[in-house]
């Protein structure tokens, strides 16, 4: 079963239970001013989720493009995407916590025929100053499905995260962790859930690709751990509560089943593959990028991962209408193809490549998604397009950054080269962290500094449009490098996609 059969079982699994099948949202949702991007499936189903009626019921389902900008510069590893489909069935009002486990269980054993001896599973431990008990119906299910399974499954509670690393696993399989990892609403942990919002402990699933991918540094193996033995593949949400004006909780009398399933990393997990870029809806690209640089995948794997993302990336934004442009989400789209193209030096390709690449990306998805056959030519176009253009730019752009580099590199220099280059900050001060060239102490506000004289100059840019960009205030640079994807997001998107996505 490869990754699009998983999606369409997925999808017919809960259409045989009365879920109406929905059709994915666009990356960029019109009505939703507080993000730029959709970053999990909930997102464009909020007011119903809030109790709005939706046309067509309360048992839906869907796939979920999606795309986490904050993201782009942990791709390179075995399982970071930007873009990725997220599998979602929701409850609103319906069915609740047992239907949701036993169905989702079956849907991982039975049809993607995942080991239940893999899948491990988290709860809510419970809060006793904030009036919230511990999900032990959650975990009671879970019990005795895995037992039905023939799987006698401990319950362990571990706590925080950084409890879990000094206790380990100690023989469970049903672990609670507190509201840092199994408390879910729009604002985070169980303090930060706005007031009047719906929330509700979550129960997540993980799967166990072994102790050979425990990477060191990371303390004992356990469920919520980043050290690349688990992977989270999917997380149920029970909206129960409702957070009152007073700060406490009152148990909602309609309560609302939202999940989320990453369609890639189920599919990694089909394949009992760590690395997520070798499921049928990324190796291709990855072939298609050993074939045309005659590089091979094993020798060049963080470049070819961060080409075969950015790409696919870019090809849904167009498909959705975006173009590359030097604000909001056209802003990002320009920084992931020219990002794009900076790793595709790595592996020898100078030349123009869009061409050869978009087709292969969008030929994986023209038979389920009718809006990228109706705009594969186009796509293919403006892609290229801004390949082209910035190719000839490129090497002007990289002779000027050597030059400025003598001394190192200062915040007018990299204005110049934004300015007239159309280098992304992001992109020169990778590309200096790369060349070893240092960054002046206070280049961040000098660039801030001659940015906003540029807007001020700027009468489009003085209208209060100007959400993406460069306006550095929650930056946190170490000295010769940037993770700076937190000034292209406004502050509260970050905050909406980080708090509805978690892993
Ligand atoms: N909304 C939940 C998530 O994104 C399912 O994890």
């Amino acid at each position: 079963m490869n990754a699009q059969q998983i999606r369409n079982e997925y999808l017919k699994f809960y259409a045989e239970r009365m879920h109406e099948v929905i059709s994915r949202a666009p990356l960029v949702l019109k009505d939703d001013p507080t993000t730029l991007f959709t970053g999990s499936g909930m997102q464009p189903l909020l007011p119903f989720l809030l109790g709005q009626k939706h046309p067509k019921g309360n048992r839906l389902v869907d796939s979920q493009t999606c795309l986490r900008a904050q993201d782009i510069e942990d791709v390179g590893d075995n399982r970071h995407t930007t873009f990725f489909e997220m599998l979602g069935n929701w409850s609103m009002g319906d069915y609740f916590k047992e239907q949701q486990i036993r169905w989702f269980f079956e849907f991982l054993t039975e049809k993607v025929g995942l080991d239940a001896n893999k899948i491990y599973v988290t709860c809510f431990i419970g809060d006793e100053s904030h009036g919230i008990p511990r999900d032990d119906e959650a975990a009671q299910i879970w019990k005795t499905v895995f037992s039905e399974a023939g799987i006698d499954a401990k319950i362990v509670e571990l706590g925080s995260a950084e409890n879990g690393d000094k206790l380990g696993m100690q023989g469970g399989r049903i672990f609670f962790y507190d509201d840092g990892e199994n408390w879910w609403s729009r604002g985070g942990g169980l303090d930060k859930t706005p007031i009047g919002d719906p929330c509700g402990p979550d129960s997540e699933v993980f799967y166990d690709f072994g102790p050979q991918n425990h990477a060191e540094g990371y303390g004992l193996a356990h469920p919520a751990s980043d050290s690349g033995q688990f992977m989270e593949i999917g997380n149920q949400v029970f909206m129960q509560y409702r957070r009152l004006d007073d700060g406490s909780f009152e148990p909602l009398v309609r309560k609302n089943v939202d999940f989320g399933g990453g369609l890639e990393r189920i599919a990694a997990a089909q394949l009992n593959s760590p690395d997520v870029f070798r499921i049928s809806l990324l190796w291709p690209i990855i072939e298609k990028l050993q074939s045309l640089s005659g590089k091979k995948y094993e020798s060049h794997t963080e470049s070819m991962r961060v080409i075969a993302d950015h790409l696919r990336a870019a090809t849904f934004l167009a498909v959705d209408g975006t173009v590359p442009a030097n604000k909001e989400q056209g802003y990002v789209m320009r920084r992931l193809l020219r990002r794009a193209i900076r790793f595709a030096f790595d592996l020898g390709i100078e030349q123009n490549f869009f061409e050869e690449i978009v087709p292969v990306i969008a030929d994986m998805y023209v038979e389920d998604y009718p809006e990228v056959k109706a705009n594969r030519d186009t796509v293919v176009a403006v892609l290229a397009k801004e390949e082209k253009v910035f190719r000839q730019t490129l090497r002007k752009g990289l002779k000027q950054l050597e030059k400025f580099s003598d001394n190192g590199l200062t915040g007018a220099e990299l204005f110049t080269l934004y300015d007239t280059f159309g280098f992304p900050v992001e992109l020169s001060t990778e590309e200096a962290y790369k060349q070893e060239i240092t960054l002046s102490d206070n280049w961040r506000q000098e660039f801030d500094d001659k940015m906003a004289e540029q807007r001020a100059r700027s009468q489009t840019a003085a209208k209060g449009t100007f959400k993406g960009g460069l306006g550095g205030q929650t930056l946190q640079h170490k000295k010769y490098h940037t993770r700076s994807m937190a000034v292209i997001l406004p502050k509260n998107a970050c905050d909406l996609i980080l708090i509805t996505t978690k892993k």
